[in-house]
């Protein structure tokens, strides 16, 4: 397929993976997408300091999560997505849709466990640096660790890239976004070749929307089902 010709490996200490995919999407495609998101209802988008967010698929919950039919334009990604192996032979049912202005961004965090530990984002609009940081040492009487000692290197995705993270990469890394509006690629951005760029570039940001796709093991089919123990 077209799609896994372009992907390149990335691989640090164990085994954190990523694959990013250059052009998964047409820029037709990514109008398309683009017109879908700003098309739903306003109370379908919940406003947080720095993005706001549109949560499709469920709400994922520890004893389960409520699964809600996801709209065709979403479910066409979903499996497109599913088919190349990224969810191990399960179908993604579950969509966040972000959208970060220029100057906006997300803390460094982990994903948990609710979901399969495999993370893909369809990028929408604008590039953005997605930075990885180490997890917070457990050494006791260790120096307080800052943001900037745990940084360690940071991807460029482009406007209809999609990134695929599994394993390490996922589980053990923090991802965030800084809140920047333009960015300067250095040797730490460690996938400029395949994303067609160079050091010393400088990228303005635009409006970023991106589409994290993901499979949620533990779903609940029906509403009767809830007062179950
Ligand atoms: O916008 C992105 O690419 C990252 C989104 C993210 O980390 C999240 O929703 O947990």
């Amino acid at each position: 397929k077209k799609i896994l010709c372009k992907f390149v490996t990335l691989k640090f200490e164990a085994s954190p993976t990523a694959y990013y995919i250059p052009d998964f999407i047409s820029e037709d495609e990514e109008s398309y997408l683009l017109q879908q998101v700003y098309r739903s209802p306003k109370t379908k988008w919940t406003q947080l300091s720095g993005r706001r967010l549109q949560n499709w698929g469920g709400l994922p919950h520890p004893k389960g999560m409520l699964g809600e039919r996801l709209p065709d334009w979403l479910q066409t990604y979903c499996e497109k997505i599913s088919s190349l192996g990224a969810f191990s032979g399960k179908t993604a049912n579950h969509v966040l849709v972000n959208e970060y202005k220029p100057g906006e961004g997300i803390m460094p965090h982990e994903d948990g466990p609710l979901y399969h530990p495999t993370v893909t984002t369809i990028s929408l609009g604008s590039h953005t640096l997605l930075d990885f940081y180490a997890p917070l040492s457990s050494t006791e009487g260790a120096t307080p660790q800052t943001e900037e000692s745990r940084f360690l290197f940071s991807l460029l995705v482009r406007p209809r890239s999609l990134l695929i993270l599994q394993d390490e990469m996922y589980q053990r890394l923090l991802h965030g976004i800084q809140g920047h509006e333009r960015d300067t690629l250095t040797e730490k951005v460690v996938n400029l070749p395949a994303a067609g760029a160079q050091p010393g570039e400088e990228l303005s940001r635009g409006t970023r929307v991106s589409l994290t796709i993901r499979h949620v093991p533990k779903v609940i089919k029906t509403k009767l089902m809830l007062g179950r123990r």
